[in-house]
């Protein structure tokens, strides 16, 4: 028998379909950030990132062009097995013959390689406004700035940003998510917490005006606690996304590591889910702050999984990784994450979810317990591995990215 029939077998004896957790796998989403591939850079200026966010680490052989960009997330691709989106952010824009972008001017020409890259690999496209690492972002302030010529510029860019948006979900056929987060905040303490929250309102108000099919364009806003520089004060915070996407219709999203240490997204779910039809996810790993470390397959990432599965959220939840770390094979730190992700999903899966909810139930809590720690050494690595056969791709990607790293990465 094959350590796949025989990992089987003790499945069932827990009550789990092994077969039905492979079949469901493979057709869940994920958003994969362009991102860990340049350090959050972009293309669009030489501006330092800035926003509160930072990459630390040099390691070699960073993508600095579309090209190279494009190489490294295929590299990643052919080591990540299911179904995939390409999450870009706007500062990857590329420039037409010759000219700036703008920001505030850009358009679906400037993402026509993307378009056509996402097509090639039968895959839609997720979309972020970039608010920051730019010379009109002032004093630390976008969309909330008391200078209406900053503001102005922002309100331009989040609405030609729906344009592009709405563009790559018409012709991948595929909805696009589009991501809101502002940076802005301050340092100390403020004078006035209400005036830039108002005018952040009103920003969002003018570049939601603009019309656009909501079932093809799912707008979503991102709250965070604090940044590097921004620690007393941020004006998109928790409050204040959740209660604008419920007063608007759009999408809340949570991003694992923008709360207090001590709590869990894990736990928010399934409020969230209660009342509102889509939820979105930036899921992370954040190491003593904001720190985007690598997800790893740990027990937040587990829980995270196991509240979109057991509340057979599956379809509602949109599911994107946002980290970003310089200090290792910036292709292995994007496979070792998504699969990771992948992986919780899995183990989220293999749990016999209605038995352990009817344990609860019937306050059997000692052998809720007991079954619980029992799942957590029964054999997944078997069933993992039989999913990456399934997929064809391979367990042990390291040799493969080393291999990458010696004959590409290296000579840039
Ligand atoms: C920042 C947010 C945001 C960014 C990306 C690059 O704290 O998490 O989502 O990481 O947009
Ligand atoms: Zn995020």
């Amino acid at each position: 028998m094959s350590r796949y029939e025989e990992a089987k077998k003790i499945y069932e004896k827990l009550g789990v379909d092994t077969e039905k957790a492979l079949e469901t796998l493979k057709n869940v989403t994920v958003s994969v950030h362009c991102w860990q591939g340049d350090d959050v850079g972009g293309f669009d200026n030489k501006e330092s990132l800035s926003g509160g966010i930072q990459t630390t680490g040099n390691y070699l052989g960073k993508a600095t062009t579309p090209e190279e960009l494009m190489a490294d997330l295929d590299k990643a691709f052919s080591l990540i097995p299911g179904k995939k989106k390409l999450n870009l952010h706007a500062c990857y824009a590329i420039a037409k013959d010759g000219e700036k972008v703008d920001r505030s001017k850009i358009g679906p020409d400037n993402f026509k390689e993307w378009l056509d890259f996402a097509k090639d690999r039968n895959m839609g496209i997720d979309f972020n406004p970039t608010f920051f690492a730019h010379p009109m972002v002032k004093d630390n302030l976008t969309l909330s700035s008391p200078d209406e010529e900053v503001r102005k510029y922002w309100i331009e860019h989040g609405k030609r940003c729906i344009e592009i948006s709405e563009y790559f979900a018409n012709e991948t056929g595929i909805p696009c998510v589009m991501n809101i987060w502002i940076p802005d905040g301050y340092k100390d303490i403020p004078a006035d917490r209400l005036g830039p929250r108002a005018r952040f309102k009103d920003s969002l108000d003018q570049i939601l005006s603009i019309p656009y099919d909501k079932k093809k364009v799912y707008v979503t806003l991102e709250s965070k606690v604090f940044g590097i520089g921004l620690e007393s004060y941020t004006v998109g915070s928790g409050e204040f996304c959740l209660s604008y996407s419920d007063y608007k219709g759009i999408t809340p999203l949570m991003d694992n590591g923008h709360y207090h240490p001590t709590e869990v997204v894990s736990d928010k779910i399934s409020s969230l889910l209660l009342f509102n039809e889509k939820i979105a996810l930036h899921i992370t790993r954040p190491v003593r702050w904001d720190s985007d470390h690598v997800v790893l397959f740990d027990d937040e990432t587990k829980e995270i999984a196991k509240e979109i599965v057991r509340n057979d959220a599956l379809d509602r939840v949109f599911i994107a990784t946002d980290y970003f770390d310089a200090s290792i094979n910036r292709i292995s730190a994007w496979v070792t994450g998504v699969r990771n992700v992948q992986k919780a999903l899995l183990f989220a899966l293999l749990q016999p979810n209605a038995k352990m909810k009817a344990l609860q139930d019937n306050n059997e809590l000692s052998e809720l317990m007991v079954l619980g720690e029992e799942l957590k050494t029964a054999p997944m690595g078997d069933i993992w591995n039989e999913y990456l056969a399934r997929e064809g791709v391979e367990n042990n990607y390291f040799e493969n990215i080393k291999k990458y790293e010696k004959e590409v990465l290296v000579n840039r």
